[in-house]
């Protein structure tokens, strides 16, 4: 049974590269880390019809699922599989399919809220905030919800404006204050590259344990 040593939560506003900088990561240890999009648990809005769903303000914490995501991650974290729901942007609402999730020794979550939750941060051994200028990652959001999720230009500048940047400020910008580090610029190469070898030390056992997940208290006096 392989139980989670490394638990690395990445949060940061829309189009800010926490997907790329989860996957990067990810992808240098292979079959030994998993990714926990936090968008796959969007509670489940079967029950309304889909102009209610598309009016529904996805970048409010309500809108998720947090208990869910606290007893999945948990789960995990004891060693046991989860089926993690899957979600679908164009339709706006949680999917029938659920994809099994096995434990591995490093789990990322990622997503707006990823350090939002107490709970949920409190299981976090390493938390990052990616900070990008909001300019770059309103182009990002037209360019993804235009082309991949078959928005129109008009209605991503509505969405933009009404819920995600009042939102953003509100919610998302403050739980920086709860990151470890702030990664600056999305993926940019040098931190993705610093992550990607404390990862593998996670791995191969050769790290001096998680993170301090208590602030390290200094006296003044000890540091002039
Ligand atoms: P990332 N979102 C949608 O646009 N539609 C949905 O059905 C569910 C979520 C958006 C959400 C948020 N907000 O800004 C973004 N809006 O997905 C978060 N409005 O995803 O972190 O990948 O940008
Ligand atoms: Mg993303």
């Amino acid at each position: 049974m392989t139980t989670p040593s490394f638990v690395i939560g990445i949060a940061g506003g829309t189009g800010a590269g926490k997907t790329t900088v989860a996957r990067l990561v990810a992808r240098s240890v292979g079959d030994a880390a998993t990714r926990i999009p936090l968008d796959n648990y969007y509670e489940d809005l079967s029950h309304l019809p889909f102009e209610e769903r598309e009016g529904v303000n996805y970048d409010h914490p309500s809108a998720f699922e947090w208990e869910l995501v606290r007893e999945q991650l948990s789960s995990l974290l004891d060693g046991s599989p989860v089926e993690m729901p899957t979600y679908d942007f164009e339709v706006h609402n949680r999917t029938d399919e659920t994809t099994r999730v096995e434990p591995t020794e490093v789990v990322l979550v990622e997503g707006i809220f990823a350090l939002y939750d107490d709970a949920v941060r409190e299981l976090c051994d390493l938390r990052l905030y990616v900070e990008t200028d909001a300019d770059v990652r309103i182009l990002r959001r037209i360019e993804r919800d235009v082309i991949d999720r078959g928005r129109d230009l008009e209605g991503v500048i509505d969405q933009y404006l009404s819920t995600v940047k009042p939102m953003h400020e509100r919610f998302v910008e403050p739980t920086k204050k709860h990151a470890d580090l702030i990664v600056p610029e999305g993926a940019n190469s040098v931190a993705v590259g610093l992550l990607e070898e404390r990862v593998r030390a996670a791995v191969t056992g050769t790290a001096s344990g998680g993170s301090n997940r208590e602030p390290i208290e200094e006296s003044l006096g000890d540091r002039i």
